[in-house]
């Protein structure tokens, strides 16, 4: 059977560390959607369809990488999906705990699903959606933390 895997996340917007993680995902598993939630809770930058539009064109080309959005529980999304694993990405040890929590309240919820953590590739490691959006709010760089099509989609939303 076909081992499908849900990477879930604000992905507002993606950026290098996102794709590093769904590029090894799609080493393990024959499928990787990667699912915009639609009810997070924080301050949005990009409206759901500019990211999941962005995420499209960024991974155009490679047929096993699918883009989804979801509201909702994730793990009633996931099954729905036929996936038994939720894929996430594990940076300082800062994202341990919010991570230790999604995942416990997931795994209470249904132990059907299993969350498996990948850990940040070195030059990724201090990589947010967040502190990129900072820097390129104040008219910094952010080549190599970005795909450039994310890089110019940002100028364009500081610039007016
Ligand atoms: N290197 C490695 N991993 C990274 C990097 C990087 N540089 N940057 C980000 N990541 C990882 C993050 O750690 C995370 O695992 C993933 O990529 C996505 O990151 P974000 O920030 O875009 O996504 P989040 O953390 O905002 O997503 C939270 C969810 C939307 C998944 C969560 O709120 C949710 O499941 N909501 C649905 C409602 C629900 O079911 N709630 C119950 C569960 S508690």
């Amino acid at each position: 059977p076909r081992k499908i895997a849900v990477y879930p996340g604000s992905f507002d917007p993606i950026t290098f560390g996102h794709l590093d993680i769904i590029n090894r995902g799609l080493r393990i598993f024959d499928s990787v959607v990667i699912a915009v939630a639609k009810n997070s809770t924080k301050n949005a930058l990009f409206t759901i369809e500019e990211r999941i539009e962005l995420i499209r064109e960024v991974l155009k080309g490679n047929d096993r990488a699918k883009v989804d959005t979801f509201d909702g529980l994730l793990v009633d999304y996931v099954r729905a999906q036929q996936a038994t694993v939720i894929i996430r990405g594990l940076r300082a040890v800062s994202d341990f705990e919010y991570e230790f929590q999604i995942a416990q309240m997931n795994r209470s919820i249904t132990q059907d699903v299993e969350t498996l953590f990948m850990m940040t590739s070195v030059p990724y490691s201090y990589l947010s959606s967040s502190i990129v959006k900072e820097v390129s709010s104040l008219h910094g760089p952010v080549d190599g933390l970005v795909p450039p099509l994310v890089k110019q989609a940002l100028i364009n939303k500081f610039s007016s």
